[in-house]
Formats: structure tokens, sequence, C-alpha cells
């Protein structure tokens, strides 16, 4: 029987999270399988599909393997994406059986998203249950499904950490894309925070035996692995910690860079010390919030002096501390929220800072209380934060996430550009589609584009001898909208001279869907541009008028587009801080390269190519980073 674990991960446009896209819980889960006589074939999509391709890809991918069974993990960041592949997976294999679970399971939306098509959605551990399940569907794959629910429901306790088999050790997984191990110390969380789902409401907290601990340690030292990533919510209350981590410097004879969360208000200088040996070097860290009535109702507390002490005992000594705040907590308001940025301005500790908006996660205290604690919040994922008691409204929000921008010297919302450099030959993925001038064909791609296209594609509008044809990318856009809602497009619409302004004013309401998971997520940010569900670019060579493109740039960003090289050579060119495309088929020279390095110094990801090739040579020479797994992204040009 071949089983497939899906997750599909966190997305955004500039595929930032290719590194951490990783099936942990599937792996867990078919090795708890294959070791308990379950003898399935466990598949996992190849890293390069899912983090890169868009939905369609990935359902192509799926069909090519066939599975018997589909075990799907849900998270608030996947469960509507995941929802739509099911869907299309079981028109095109009726007999498919469908099973999911994760923290989505745990919410009204995921029952409504996907109740009626899974065999069983279940809320919990996955280990034990699976098992069983897999045991009867190989013993009789047609079972029924209420059969199969009353199995899942009967198996109720907490799994033993005792007998857990190891996802890596037993080799079902290896090391996430980035290199790095993940792995669990505990299950469970000793605190209760309202918002938080991490430590997935069970009632108690459950300790992987010092075994696993070195054994992992070692393993990621053989491997050469870049980073141990201790998932524990609160490494600190690890039993005997002290003892713990001078084993780990031990056991972590390879000074792998380790990485967890704890709370720094216990960090003592003799605790410092023995997180630095043993090899940490970054901490993430809640602070949430200073003001103490919001704290209570969240079922927190916080000692500041003792906070910002224990975060400088581990700066001094090398260990990175970042720190994460929370906006729209109940009762925030918006000197509240300031007040708690001014704090971390004035300790110095605003270098490494997450503001993220407060999610209301389904099964969690908060969601039960919200109502009663003035929270309003959209009733689908991310299920962001809208209004809070305190006073605070979407308005109000984007303006403390404004002020808290400036005060921490953050951009919190990065801008991406498209990635245009293609591959000629054997590529895996479409990246760009190349939309002709004038007869610009009717909106829509054939099903073997859609069946390839990346997860991000660049729809690069050409400009023809009758300009840009306007209507035709709002056509193109409300089709994308309807038929392919999961991709985060790029609309680059190449303007060489200058245009009536209102023209591009006028298409943007069409390039901006509002039910897409990413303008739900994004609805705080406080710049209009990056909160659409899209990212529209003009492209130019920017002939004539430099005040027209900077006005427009205010608008939409420009993308100056360049043939030959020497546009470098001019001097006090008050466009030069717009990002380049270099359009060219031939390899470029390295020594022009590096003639450009300080042109683009700290910004070296504003040169963009459209041949792959001289991308790559440029982060030679600049030493930017690429991800390690892209696929190859191929250019079609429609007919
Ligand atoms: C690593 C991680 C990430 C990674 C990405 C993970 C990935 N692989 O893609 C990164 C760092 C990118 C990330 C980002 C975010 N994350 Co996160 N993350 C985690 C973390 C720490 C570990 C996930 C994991 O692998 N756990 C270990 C596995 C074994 O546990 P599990 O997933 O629960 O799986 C078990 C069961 O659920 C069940 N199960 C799972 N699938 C199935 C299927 C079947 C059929 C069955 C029967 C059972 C079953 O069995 C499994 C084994 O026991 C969790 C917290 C935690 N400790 O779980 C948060 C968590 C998943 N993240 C969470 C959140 C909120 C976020 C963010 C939105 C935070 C933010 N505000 O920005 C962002 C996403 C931003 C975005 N753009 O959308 C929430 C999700 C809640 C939800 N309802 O989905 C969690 C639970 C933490 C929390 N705050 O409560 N995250
Ligand atoms: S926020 Fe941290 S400390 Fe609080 S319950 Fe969640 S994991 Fe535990």
């Amino acid at each position: 029987m071949k089983v497939l674990y899906l997750q599909l991960p966190v997305l955004d446009f500039g595929y930032d999270y290719w590194g951490a896209d990783h099936p942990l819980a599937g792996g867990y889960m078919a090795a708890y399988c294959l070791t308990h006589g379950m003898d399935h074939e466990p598949l996992f999509l190849p890293q390069k599909i899912t983090s890169f391709a868009s939905t369609l890809a990935i359902l192509d991918e799926i069909l090519r393997l066939d599975p018997d069974v589909v075990v799907a993990t849900l998270y608030l960041w996947n469960i509507e994406r995941t929802a739509r592949l099911l869907h299309l997976l079981k028109q095109e294999r009726p007999k498919v059986r469908l099973l999911g679970g994760g923290p989505e399971a745990a919410g009204r939306f995921g029952r409504r998203a996907l109740g009626g098509l899974l065999d069983i959605l279940w809320k919990g551990e996955g280990e034990v249950v699976l098992a069983k399940v897999l045991a009867e569907l190989m013993d009789d794959p047609e079972v029924g499904v209420m059969k199969l629910r009353s199995i899942a429901s009967s198996s109720d306790g907490l799994l033993s950490l005792h007998e857990l088999p190891s996802p890596y050790l037993e080799g079902v997984i290896g090391l996430a894309p980035d290199r790095s191990l993940w792995v669990e110390s505990m299950r469970g969380c000793p605190f209760r925070c309202a918002y938080c789902y991490y430590g997935k409401s069970f009632s108690k907290v459950r300790w992987f035996p010092k075994e696993w601990i070195e054994r992992h340690v070692l393993w990621a030292n053989e491997k050469g692995a870049q980073e141990i990533y201790f998932l524990d919510p609160s490494f600190q209350v690890l039993p005997s910690l002290e003892e713990r981590l001078k084993e780990i410097a031990r056991w972590n004879r390879k000074r792998v860079r380790l990485h967890t969360e704890a709370r720094v208000e216990m960090v003592d200088s003799r605790l410092a010390d023995l997180f630095r040996e043993a090899g940490f070097s970054s901490i993430e860290t809640g602070l949430q919030s200073t003001n103490n009535e919001v704290l209570k109702k969240i079922g927190r507390s916080c000692d500041t002096a003792s906070f910002a002490r224990g975060a400088h005992l581990l700066l001094e000594r090398g260990v990175d501390v970042e720190i994460d705040i929370i906006l729209g907590l109940p009762g925030d308001t918006p000197e509240s929220f300031l007040a708690t940025v001014e704090f971390l301005v004035g300790e110095g500790l605003s270098t490494k800072v997450n503001v993220f908006p407060l999610l209301v996660l389904p099964g969690t205290r908060l969601e039960e209380r919200a109502k009663k604690w003035g929270v309003n919040y959209t009733k689908v994922p991310p299920y962001q934060v809208e209004a809070t008691e305190g006073g605070m409204d979407i308005e109000a929000m984007r303006a403390a996430m404004e002020e808290a921008e400036k005060r921490l010297h953050l951009g919190l919302y990065p801008l991406h550009l498209p990635e245009f450099a293609s591959q000629g030959e054997g590529w895996d993925l479409i990246g760009v589609v190349e939309i002709p001038p004038d007869e610009t064909p009717e909106p829509g791609l054939p099903e073997q584009v859609l069946r390839r296209l990346a997860q991000c594609p660049v729809f690069l509008f050409r400009e023809g001898k009758k300009g840009l044809p306007w209507e035709k990318v709002i056509h193109w856009a409300l089709w994308q909208r309807a038929n392919i809602p999961d991709i985060l497009p790029f609309w680059v619409l190449e303007l060489n001279s200058p245009f009536p302004q209102e023209e591009l004013i006028q298409v943007l309401p069409a390039l901006h869907d509002p039910s897409t998971y990413q303008a739900r997520l994004w609805n705080l940010c406080p710049d209009p541009y990056l909160r659409m569900s899209s990212r529209p670019f003009v492209l130019s060579t920017c002939k004539g008028q430099e005040e027209f493109w900077m006005d427009i740039n205010s608008t939409v960003p420009v993308i100056r587009l360049v043939r030959e090289p020497g546009f470098w050579s001019r001097e006090r060119d008050p466009l030069r801080n717009f990002p380049v495309l270099w359009e060219t088929d031939s390899l470029i020279r390295p020594i022009l390269l590096r003639e450009l390095r300080g042109l683009f110094q700290g910004r070296e990801e504003e040169l963009l190519f459209t041949r792959w090739e001289n991308t790559v040579s440029w982060a030679m020479v600049t030493g930017m980073e690429l991800p390690l797994t892209r696929p190859r992204f191929g250019r079609i040009r429609l007919p």
C-alpha cells in the first residue's frame, strides 16, 4: 500500500520559507507505523515541488505517484490549499483514501473545509491512531468511513515518548532543506498562554529520554547539519537543565549551531555560559507585551528587569536573542503596544524583533474567550485580529505597526522582486509566462502549462506598437483569481515611455484578491501596495522625464530594463536606486559583474537577470545566497 504523507509549506512571494519545508509530522507517523508492523510504502513529495510548485503542478506529481492513501498535515497556512488539492485529487482518483490531522483539525474551519472529504480528520497526536487506521485499510481497502472513524476515536491516550522511533534514525526523513535538524525534546508546554496552540492542549508535558537527545545531536554532527533546532516551546523547563546543557556540549563535538525557544527571564550568568558552551547561537523568546493587565488576561507574567538582564547575558556571550511581541492582544491599546516597543528600544534589545499580529488559533483558550474579551478576528485562517476592546481597529493597528517599524528600524513586511531568471533547456517548472503585445491571446493557459506552473510565476506583459493592452491585463488577472487562486503572481507591465498614470491605477483593484490567505495575512501591513495579494511591477527602460518614473515608483515599483552593459556609468542618475533587470541571453563575464558590485552594495538582490547562469555568477561575485534546492525554472512565450 502506497501512503503519501502530504504537508504543504508556508508560502511567500520570495520562496523565503524553502529551507523550512519539512514534513516532520509525516516523518514521525511513517516511522511509527513502519516499526509497528504496518508494512506500507511511505511516500513524500520532492521538496523542490512542494516549496516551488503551484497546486496543479503538485497535483500532477501526486497523480504520477498514484498513492492509495494520503495523510495530510493541516496547519493554518496550508489548510485551504490542501482542501483544494485534495478535492481535485478525489475527482481524478475517486478511490484514494484521504486522512487529515494536525493543529487545524482542532477547529471549525477545518471541519467545514475538509470534514466531508476526509475519511478521518484527527485532532491530536497521530502516531498510534494512524497505525490503527492503516492496519484496517491494509486489511480491507474498501472499509467504510464510519468504521474507520470509530477505530480512530477508540484509540485515545498519549504515547509514551520512550517508545517513539526517530524518523531520522529510521531513515524516513533527512535533514530539513536548509540542512537543519528539527528535534523535539518534549511534547506539550507547562504554561497555558491563552493564544497558543504550541502545547496542543496536551494535559501534561512529556519528555523524550536523554538518549533521544544524545542520539540526535550525534547524528546531526555526523551528517554535517548546519543547525539543530530544538522545537521545544520552553527549553528552560527541561529537567536537570544544567546537566543536560553540559551533556549537549560534550555530544556536540563539531559545534553544530543550536537554536531553541526559551524564556530568558530565568537566565543567569551561569546558565548563559552553559547555553553558549553547548553551542547555542540563537534563542527565540516571547516577550509579547510589557503591560501587566494584558499579560494577566492571556495567562502570562513578565519581570521586565529579569527579561532584559537575561537577554543581555546571552547577547554578551554571542548568543543571538530574537524577541517576539504581539500586536492586538486583549486589552491592548496603541499606547500599551508602543510601550512594549519602547521598552525594547530603551534596553538596547531592538535588533531582532518579530512583531506578530494576534492570531486567534483554533483550540485555544483565546478562541473560547475572544467574544468576552472583545477581540474581533477573521473566522478564516490566519484568524487575525481586526479589533480589540482596548479601542484598536484595523487602521489603528496599521498605524501602530508603522510606528513600531520606525522605532525598531525594521521592515516587517519585505518587498520581493520577481524572479525572471530561467534555464533554456530541461526546466522543471515554468517561472515566467511572457504575453506578447499586439495579438494578446485571450486569458488562460493550456492544461500542460498549468500543470507545470511555479508557485510565484511572473506574468510579463510586453508593450507593443499600440502600447500596453490594459484591458487584457485586467482579464488575465480575473482569470487567474478564478482559476488558480492559490498562486502568488507577479504582474510585470512593460512600459517604456511615459503613459497616463490613471491607466495603471485603474488596473490595480483587479490585481488584488481580498479573499486569499496572503491578503488576510498581510492585512495589518501599513503599506497598501504590500497588502495586495499579488505584486504588480512596471518594467521600463525609463526613457525621458525622470520625475515621471519616480512618481510611478511611489505607486507601483519600477524595475529598470537594460539590454546593454554600461548603464551603470551614468553618474548622478536620479533613477540609479531602481532595481535593474539585465535582459540578455548571453553569458555575462564575471569581470563586468565585479565592476557592478559597488553600485549594488547592500542591495545585491536588486540586480536581476533573465538567464539563470548570470544570476549564479552574480551570486558568486557578491556572496549572495541562493536557495540550494531550487528547481530549474523555464520561460514560455504565449503564441
Ligand atoms: C516548525 C514550525 C514552523 C515553521 C514551518 C513548519 C513547516 N514544516 O512548514 C515556520 C518557522 C516557517 C513556522 C511559521 C509559522 N507558524 Co509555526 N510552528 C512550527 C512548530 C514549532 C513545529 C511544527 C512541527 O513540525 N511540529 C512537530 C509535529 C510532530 O507536530 P504536529 O505538527 O502537531 O503533528 C502531530 C499531530 O498534529 C498529528 N498529525 C499531524 N498530521 C496528521 C495527519 C493525520 C492523518 C493524523 C491522524 C494526525 C496528524 O500527529 C503528529 C505527530 O504526533 C509548531 C509548534 C509545534 N511544536 O508543533 C508551530 C505551529 C505549527 N506554527 C504556528 C503558527 C501560528 C505559525 C505562524 C503563522 C506564526 C506567525 N504568526 O507568523 C507562521 C506561518 C506564517 C505564514 N506565512 O503563514 C501554529 C499553527 C496553529 C495552526 N492552527 O495551524 C503552531 C502550532 C504554533 C502555535 N503558535 O501554536 N512554523
Ligand atoms: S506561548 Fe510559549 S510558554 Fe506560552 S503556552 Fe505557548 S509555548 Fe508555552
